[in-house]
């Protein structure tokens, strides 16, 4: 069923480069309410966790060093098809294949490098939201 929100989060690159607040705006903007909101950081422990479904691809090594290099800030977001309108919204994976105007495009500057993470489905979207936020922090 769908829930009508989804999980992102902004990765080392776009925290560090100082793009939150210009991405945040993009993302209410297009109409996301944001539910929850932190600045943390992973240990590569937490994000071999976080991309475990990934674990087997030749890339995953070099993913989870990355997205522990610095901090990122999880958000959870509601909008209606939320899921499927911020994929829309953040883009290609490969920012060389991002369309014009998503964040992506904007603010990728590699594969790993890519800015923002958004969730594929609402069932990953609940997954990836509760390892980032407790229950009281969903509001
Ligand atoms: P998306 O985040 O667009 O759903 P996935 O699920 O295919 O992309 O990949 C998860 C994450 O792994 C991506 N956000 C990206 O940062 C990283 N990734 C995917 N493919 C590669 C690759 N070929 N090389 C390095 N990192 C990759």
């Amino acid at each position: 069923m769908a829930t009508n929100r989804t999980f992102t989060m902004l990765k080392p690159d776009a925290v560090a480069d100082g793009n939150s607040g210009a991405i945040i705006k993009l993302i209410e903007e297009a109409g996301f309410k944001i539910i929850a909101l932190k600045k943390t950081l992973l240990t590569p422990e937490l994000a071999g966790k976080f991309y475990e479904v990934h674990a087997e691809r030749p890339f995953y090594g070099e993913l989870c060093q990355y997205m522990s290099s610095g901090p990122i800030v999880p958000m959870i977001l509601e909008k209606e098809n939320a899921v499927a309108d911020f994929r829309k919204l953040i883009g290609a994976t490969d920012p060389s294949k991002a369309d014009e105007g998503t964040i992506r495009k904007l603010f990728a500057k590699s594969m790993s490098a890519n800015a923002i993470h958004g969730s594929d489905s609402d069932e990953n979207a609940a997954i990836e939201g509760a390892f980032f936020f407790s229950t009281v922090e969903q509001f």
